[in-house]
């Protein structure tokens, strides 16, 4: 598919993984994007959502709008990550049906897995135990994202389908310590405690749970090979209802916490604070099925934290004196 001239909605625009997308996209040459604020559009009103497709008929939707956060976040403010990201996802899946697009690719989460689910964890895996409880509603939401998408290709044929990216980090991360994921937590945490000579920093949970990262940047180019290359049959008749992203390697917090404070040149001392949960024990994607259909991950740990580390240093120095 040619996408240079296509009418490309990317819901979410403003996020880390929104912004990535239109970034790519339009290096790519699309010169048709469609992109809003939530102050120009809000997505959790059905009629708003109605107009903006009535005014600017978009011929593709990429589904990367949602309320996140990491694991405190989600575990207090339970009932907006459900209720938002539902209303989210049947507003714009709905609408994007009623009006004809051509194609629509929603993001969800590797939260949507059961939080003991066999490593590294396959598409079918969905819906077969318990979720992990910290971020059980948003998973919740995700999944219904998932089954919107399809059953309205098994219902009506409609060219929507779903992906699965594991923890993501990159620019544009939310930083804010009470709600970011653990990365962009740490990177602040380690530049204040560098930038002001404090001989310790806290890091949440016991720092054995292990994660796979990827670089958001990698991310926007997999939902560029997808757009260009797979349709919502490729998927639906392998039998899964969704692709998983990552880069099909994990690594320990307590590793990743001495990796980012040594790239940060933090010389003091980590501490564990139990008090603070540590979410589910393991999330590694199993990645074959994208790596099948042609696309695989670039980006080392390494190097997407040493040009994450630097894109903070740079843009945010006030932020990074505080802790
Ligand atoms: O990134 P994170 O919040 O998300 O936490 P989850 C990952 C791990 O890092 C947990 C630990 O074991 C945390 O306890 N951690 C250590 C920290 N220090 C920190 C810190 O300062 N801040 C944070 N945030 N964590 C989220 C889900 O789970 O992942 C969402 O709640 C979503 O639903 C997202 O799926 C990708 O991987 O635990």
């Amino acid at each position: 598919m040619s996408l240079k001239k296509k009418r490309i909605f990317v819901a979410g625009s403003t996020g880390m993984v929104g912004s990535a997308i239109v970034r790519l996209l339009e290096a790519h040459g699309c010169s048709e994007l469609l992109t809003t604020t939530s102050a120009d559009l809000d997505l959790i009103d059905q009629a708003s959502v109605r107009e903006f497709f009535e005014e600017k008929q978009p011929e593709i939707v990429i589904l990367a709008a949602a309320k996140v956060g990491g694991i405190l976040a989600n575990d207090t403010f339970r009932a907006d990550f459900l209720f938002e990201n539902l209303a989210i996802e049947t507003n714009v899946i709905h609408t994007a049906f009623k009006a004809g697009v051509e194609k629509l690719i929603f993001l969800g989460s590797s939260c949507i897995y059961p939080r003991l689910a066999d490593q590294p964890i396959i598409e079918e895996s969905l819906l077969t135990g318990p979720l992990e409880p910290t971020n059980e509603p948003y998973a919740i939401a995700k999944i219904a994202g998932i089954k919107l998408c399809e059953n309205y290709y098994r219902q009506h044929g409609a060219n929507f389908y779903s992906v699965m990216p594991t923890n993501l980090y990159g620019r544009n991360d939310n930083f804010d310590l009470d709600s970011s994921h653990v990365i962009p937590a740490l990177i602040r945490k380690f530049s204040a405690a560098k930038a002001n000579g404090d001989p310790e920093v806290i890091v949440w949970g016991s720092g054995t749970p292990r994660r796979e990262f990827l670089l958001v940047d990698d991310l926007a180019d997999a939902i560029l090979f997808l757009l260009e290359n797979v349709e919502a049959s490729d998927i639906y008749g392998q039998g899964i209802s969704h692709v998983n992203i990552g880069c099909g390697e994990d690594i320990e917090i307590r590793e990743l916490a001495s990796m980012i404070g040594e790239i940060i040149g933090f010389s003091g001392s980590i501490t564990y604070d139990t008090d603070k949960p540590d979410g589910t024990p393991r999330k590694l994607l199993d990645v074959s099925r994208l790596s099948g259909l042609g696309w695989t991950a670039k980006t080392p740990l390494d190097a997407g934290l040493k040009s994450t580390i630097e894109w903070f240093q740079s843009s945010e120095n006030t932020l990074a004196k505080k802790a």
